[in-house]
């Protein structure tokens, strides 16, 4: 190629992914079927003042929305680049209800009991998101409508799709995958697949 040809843009992914063919769907399970209108978000566990709170679906509508772009990151290794999400940011609502000081661990957790440890500081991440629309479509029941947890920065399995909470804990969780060997944080980046590698 001569330096007069424009340049391509070159794709970095994580060591160890390839470009999916399309957009896999990849969960355990039935897909649940769920109305906006009916969803909230508990949080629960070691919150700010001991207290359970609850983010119904009419308070979650009256919060900023926002637009995030990131990689989906499977750890069984393809990626889907360049998803644009729209909902509200994850640290917007915890801020409604923190995390007692000494809970820097929670479980995300899903319709028919899934769930996934992360940590408080990804949950926190500035592109952490509660997204209702792919795309600039509301979400397919099968991509986790009415709302998905999103965390472009960690593999698919930490973003639950039919969110449904947050439970604060003082030590690391184990949710459905980490307890079947995968890893606590999974950092694609540093491709923490397995746990043995914690
Ligand atoms: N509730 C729930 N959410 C889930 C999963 C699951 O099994 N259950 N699988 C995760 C995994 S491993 C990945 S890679 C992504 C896949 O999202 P997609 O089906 O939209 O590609 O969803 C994640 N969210
Ligand atoms: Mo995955």
């Amino acid at each position: 190629m001569t330096d007069l040809e424009p340049q391509g843009l070159d794709r970095v992914l994580p060591p160890g992914q390839s470009l999916a063919a399309g957009w896999p769907v990849m969960h355990y399970g039935p897909v649940p079927r769920g109305e906006l209108a009916d969803w909230e978000l508990s949080i629960t566990g070691d919150t700010h003042d001991g207290a359970d709170f609850v983010l119904t679906a009419a308070e979650f509508a009256a919060l900023p929305q926002v637009e995030v772009v990131g990689d989906l990151h499977c750890v069984t290794r393809w990626t889907v680049p360049q998803n644009r999400w729209r909902g509200v940011l994850m640290r917007t609502i915890l801020e409604l209800c923190p995390p007692a000081t000494s809970a820097d661990h929670a479980l995300a957790w899903a319709e028919y009991g899934y769930s996934t440890n992360i940590r408080v500081s990804d949950l926190s991440s500035a592109r952490a998101i509660v997204a209702t629309h792919h795309n600039g479509e509301p979400l397919a029941p099968e991509r986790g409508a009415p709302v998905r947890l999103v965390l472009p920065h960690l593999y698919g399995y930490k973003g639950p799709k039919w969110f449904r909470g947050i439970e604060y804990l003082a030590e690391p969780g184990r949710g459905f995958w980490e307890q079947r060997g995968y890893h606590a944080v999974g950092d694609p980046w540093r491709q923490e697949r397995w746990s043995y590698q914690e």
